[in-house]
């Protein structure tokens, strides 16, 4: 279905059923630009470039899968940092419709959304880091009831930067994900924002886990099915949070 999708002229494409991307950050209540905090990501040949922009990445080993499609070196050397306040609640929105007249994208792909933290190396410019180091994970948005994942349908995942994170630069990483069940075919969203998080910390964050290649294409939370099937479950609500554990700050 996705493939054939991709197959078709873009102008054809129904915006709120296709893929998407998280390419504006939400701070103080307020929705940036795309790509103003958000690393830019690479396009698919094809229009509307926002579209273009908005395929998934499918390889576990891909290591696209840091901060999105050849995301680094930094495309958008306009890129600003966000200052955001420790205990403050953000978001990672997705983009506006792709074309005019066009529906305004939402998180159409069942499965969960994570969003992870990774401090800037000592003495490096945020520029110059590729997301290779360690990431702890700060949010967690599963399955909302039996039937519906919580971000289904939505148009942003909002969570709270931990109070006690160590102030700093960090990258900021969204990926939501389908969890498919068809093994080999889950959907990766992947997008990395610069934020300079303010406050008085005292926190020691972890577990930490790195990226590409923190998931198998075999681990029951990538392939959702239902044994001996390649059916989805029909109750979802026993899926399982990929490790590691949400720091609680
Ligand atoms: C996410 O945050 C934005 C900005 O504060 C808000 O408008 C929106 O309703 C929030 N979404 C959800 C699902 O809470
Ligand atoms: C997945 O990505 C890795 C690393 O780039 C590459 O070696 C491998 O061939 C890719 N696998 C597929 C199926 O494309
Ligand atoms: C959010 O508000 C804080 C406190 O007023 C301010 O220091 C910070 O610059 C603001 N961040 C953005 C991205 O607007
Ligand atoms: C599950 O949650 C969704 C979204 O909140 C809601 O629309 C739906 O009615 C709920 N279903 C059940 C079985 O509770
Ligand atoms: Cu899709």
């Amino acid at each position: 279905m996705k493939l054939f999708l991709f197959a078709l002229p873009a102008a054809l494409l129904p915006g709120a059923s296709a893929h998407y991307i998280f390419s504006r950050l939400i701070v103080n209540n307020t929705v940036s630009t795309d790509f103003q905090y958000i690393r830019d990501v690479s396009a698919l040949d094809g229009n509307p470039p926002m579209f273009a922009k908005a395929f998934p990445i499918y390889n576990l080993s891909n290591p696209d899968l840091k901060c999105g499609k050849s995301a680094f070196p930094v495309r958008n050397p306009s890129i600003e940092t966000a200052t955001v306040l420790a205990g403050d609640d953000v978001g990672f929105h997705l983009s506006g419709p792709y074309s005019e007249g066009d529906i305004q994208p939402e998180i159409f792909h069942e499965g969960p959304g994570q969003v992870f933290l990774s401090k800037l190396p000592v003495g490096m410019d945020i520029m110059d880091y590729d997301g290779s180091g360690d990431f702890f994970k700060i949010a967690y948005a599963g399955p909302a009831n039996s039937t519906t994942w919580s971000l289904y349908g939505q148009t942003s995942m909002n969570f709270t930067i931990p109070a006690t994170t160590p102030p700093g630069k960090y990258l900021l990483r969204i990926e939501q994900f389908f969890a498919s069940s068809n093994k080999g075919q889950s959907q990766w969203y992947v997008s990395c924002a610069h934020v300079d998080i303010v406050g008085s910390g005292g926190g020691t964050p972890g577990p930490f886990i790195r990226f590409p290649n923190a998931y198998k294409d075999e681990d029951p939370n990538i392939w959702f099915h239902e044994e001996g099937t390649n059916r989805f479950p029909k109750d979802i609500s026993g899926y399982l949070m990929p490790k590691p554990d949400v720091w609680q700050g």
